[in-house]
């Protein structure tokens, strides 16, 4: 080590595990990067994307400068330049068109990026548009609806605590290689073994025998898109054996009565044909659930990402209700953030609850679910004419080209648009139909909180990472780019004064949420500006908050920083009635749009199983769309492959390693074959993100093997109607050999 060796601490910013890394430098570049063994939440582990970051902040493909493109080319530009461009061109798309005639898209990586998470609002103010979009509406959104109708808000979302657990029901989802999602566990692998060696037990329920299943005591294929069934199943047993018990919860729900009748069409023997698992399965289940100690059920992209993704979203928290296992210690519970959770904030145990539909897509008549439109609707909204067509995008760390389903058609879609703007730091499938591209910095020239995720971790903390490396002269902070646009789009002009903006933005805030004592909260807090003057606001205001002095010894952002492996605000305790924010201050067990929605179940009991359908999957060295560029990440065995099972490929005369067509009505892609006993018969399954070999984007090692787009072969019309969910999972396909 020489003299200017340091070790800086970054929380990793590639997936919802939130590991804090510890990075070594030496003379500004980064020489080696570790888990940080004394990290109060990850206590050590990271994965090999951590490792990324490095490539990540050194890939000469990375966008460092803003772009503009000038007659068909991208070229260099100044910030000036850039921000003028958007003056000189944002502003008449809405003096023709609207409000409307502007959207917005955000990506995945928003949602670890703490200047995106906390201006964006800002931004979204100003444009004042209906057409905002988003990555959760072909991702989480049915569960947020349905945690929202039942608990009253969009993210109090309950998290199996692994730590003292005694069984877990895993469903839809790999946290041994997705790492965890709206369930934040670093090192799931170390806690799962260990529920394991305290006698505890894990199932898998999955069309594919997963890494997770590997490391389970039971798995059992499911047919895909067939969860509600397999859960209703699970839900009538419970009340046909009386085994239901809501324990301490007894008063604090409602609809309890609705349930029994509601479930009573779905007996285990009658949906087992439908959902391929054996009705004895289910019972077992059921009685294990209701059972053992302690236990939770918890699901994710595969019960999301599926037509019946709101209600079988739903069906995982009732039986959690129903078998005494929520909000109780080691089964799903709910975290108790530090900073910016809705359900630590206002009245504790009642609020407004939520809302949907108080708009609807002009094209579609989709309904608007918290503020957002299906992403799935964007490309219509552009490519349909008529009064309210979409005429500017701006995206915001998002890459829906790939990431959503007929990408195809949303790329000509954006070909079409007047003018569109991306806060990207790759010119890439989505952001190469830009006019401009504004990149962010590189995660280690940036400081970082986990707005989001702190909200779904399976034990409390609070962590802050400072900046691991100065920033190149001039680049700006994300909040400030999204500042400038604000004030463009306000009128104000690209050289407005950031900071008076910043000001009074907060200061509006403020006189809504603390009236009277808003002055001198601003005075505590004018030794910040941007998002962590936000952050230091959120914290000493919430639950573990120093309150401005009124709580002396409470959290603040100096008291993180000083921090650096973070602090831990323990376990998940009981938080209902608290927790809720339902009109009625009670958990809704039986919304009616759900009861309602259990008729198209009914009419989808005796549907028939294509002959193949194709699902997704994750995979440990790549992320989405966006980290194929990164050659550490990017070497070794090819991963773009379709998984088949060996007696689909004898039948369709697939062989391992060869090409194959795979098709859906006029579209078709192809892919290589992977011949695997791990897949269900029937079941193809290929990730997505992939299909990097569209013309005009500028990543290199991506390009090598470009792999193929499986939202090329993807529907845009079928949706989740109550969430407006994309539909990603149980696609019927063809599939031959090339
Ligand atoms: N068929 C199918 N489709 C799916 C899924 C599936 O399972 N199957 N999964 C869905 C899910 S869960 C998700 S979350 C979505 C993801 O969908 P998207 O969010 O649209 O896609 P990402 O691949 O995450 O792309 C992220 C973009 O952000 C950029 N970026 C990265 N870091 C930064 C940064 O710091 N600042 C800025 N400004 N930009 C940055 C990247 O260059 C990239 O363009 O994909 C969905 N699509
Ligand atoms: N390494 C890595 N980690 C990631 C990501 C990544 O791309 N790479 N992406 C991040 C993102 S954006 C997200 S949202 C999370 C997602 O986190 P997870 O939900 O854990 O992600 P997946 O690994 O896609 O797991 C989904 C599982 O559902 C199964 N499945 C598909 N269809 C069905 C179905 O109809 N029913 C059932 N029961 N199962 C089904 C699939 O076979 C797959 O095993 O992962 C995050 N973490
Ligand atoms: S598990 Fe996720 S957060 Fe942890 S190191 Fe890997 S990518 Fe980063
Ligand atoms: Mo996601």
């Amino acid at each position: 080590m020489t003299e200017q060796a340091t070790t800086a601490y970054r929380i990793c910013p590639f997936c919802e595990a939130c590991c804090g890394l510890e990075v070594d430098l030496e003379q500004q570049r980064v020489v080696r990067i570790r888990g940080d063994a004394r990290d109060v939440f990850s206590n050590g582990f990271l994965c090999p994307k951590a490792i990324g970051l490095k490539d990540l902040h050194d890939d000469p493909d990375r966008l460092r400068t803003p772009l503009i493109k000038r007659d068909g080319r991208f070229v260099e530009a100044s910030w000036e330049e850039a921000y003028a461009e958007i003056e000189r061109r944002l502003p008449p798309v809405i003096a023709a068109g609207g409000a409307n005639a502007v959207a917005t898209m955000l990506g995945n990586p928003t949602s670890h990026k703490m200047s995106l998470m906390l201006y964006f609002p800002r931004l979204a103010r100003a444009l004042g548009t209906r057409n905002m979009f988003s990555a959760s509406s072909v991702d989480q959104v049915p569960k947020m609806l349905s945690v929202g109708l039942m608990f009253g808000s969009w993210l109090s979302v309950p998290v199996p605590d692994i730590e003292r657990s005694d069984f877990l029901l895993i469903i839809g989802a790999n946290p041994m290689v997705s790492n965890g999602s709206l369930w934040t566990v670093p090192d799931f692998r170390g806690k799962a073994k260990a529920l394991r060696a305290r006698g505890g037990k894990i199932v898998v329920i999955d069309p594919r025998r997963t890494e997770t299943a590997n490391v389970a005591d039971a798995h059992h294929f499911i047919r895909p898109g067939s969860d509600v069934f397999f859960l209703l199943g699970i839900a009538h047993a419970l009340f046909d054996e009386k085994r239901v018990r809501l324990g301490r919860l007894a008063d604090h729900v409602a609809g309890f009565e609705q349930l029994e009748s509601a479930f009573a069409p779905y007996s285990p023997e009658r949906v087992a044909d439908r959902c391929a698992i054996p009705a004895a399965v289910m019972r077992d289940l059921a009685r294990t659930l209701a059972g053992t100690g302690r236990a939770a059920v918890y699901g994710r992209i595969g019960t999301c990402t599926q037509q019946f993704g709101t209600l079988a979203s739903w069906l995982i928290d009732v039986i959690n209700v129903l078998t005494g296992q929520l909000d109780e210690e080691g089964g799903a519970m709910f975290p108790k953030a530090a900073a910016f959770a809705a359900n630590t904030r206002g009245k504790p145990g009642v609020g407004r609850g939520v809302v949907t539909g108080r708009y609807a897509s002009r094209v579609s008549g989709a309904p608007e679910v918290g503020g957002e439109l299906p992403l799935t609707c964007l490309a219509e909204e552009i490519d349909t004419p008529g009064p309210g067509q979409i005429r500017a995008l701006i995206t915001i760390a998002g890459n829906p080209v790939l990431s959503s389903p007929n990408g195809p058609r949303l790329a000509a879609a954006l070909e079409q648009l007047d003018f569109m703007v991306s806060l990207d730091i790759y010119l890439n499938e989505t952001s190469r139909h830009a006019d401009v591209i504004l990149p962010g910095p590189s995660p280690l020239e940036d400081s970082h909180y986990d707005v989001s995720f702190t909200q779904f971790s399976h034990r409390n903390h609070a962590r802050y990472s400072a900046p691991v490396l100065a920033r190149t002269q001039g680049q700006p902070d994300e909040w400030e780019s999204m500042l400038r646009i604000a004030a463009i789009v306000k009128g104000l002009g690209a050289n407005a004064d950031i900071d008076a903006l910043d000001d009074a933005a907060l200061e509006e805030d403020l006189q809504r949420s603390a009236g009277d004592s808003a002055p001198q909260i601003l005075a505590a807090l004018s030794h910040l500006r941007g998002a962590e003057r936000m952050l230091e606001l959120a914290l000493r205001s919430g639950p573990y908050g120093d309150q401005f002095g009124r709580n002396p010894g409470g959290l603040t952002l100096a008291a993180i920083q000083a921090a650096p492996s973070g602090i831990d605000l323990g376990a998940m305790t009981p938080r209902v009635p608290e927790v809720l924010r339902t009109p009625s201050g009670k958990i809704e067990l039986a919304p009616q749009a759900l009861l309602d929605d259990l008729s198209r179940v009914g009419a989808e009991l005796a549907a028939p199983a294509p002959d193949m359908v194709i699902i997704g999957r994750r995979q440990l060295r790549s992320n989405n769309s966006w980290m194929h560029n990164l050659p550490v990440l990017a070497k070794g065995a090819f991963r773009c492959t379709a998984l088949v099972h060996p007696s689909d490929a004898q039948r369709l005369g697939l062989t391992d390693g060869a090409m194959a067509a795979i098709s859906n009505g006029a579209r078709r892609i192809e892919a290589q074959v992977e011949v695997s006993a791990e897949m269900m018969p029937g079941v193809v399954s290929l990730p997505h993100g992939w299909g990097h070999s569209l013309p005009g984007v500028r990543l290199n090692v991506a390009a090598e093997r470009p792999g193929a787009n499986l939202n090329a072969l993807l529907d845009e019309h079928l949706r989740d109607p109550l969430s407006g969910n994309a539909v990603l999972s149980g696609v019927p396909v063809q599939i031959s050999p090339l």
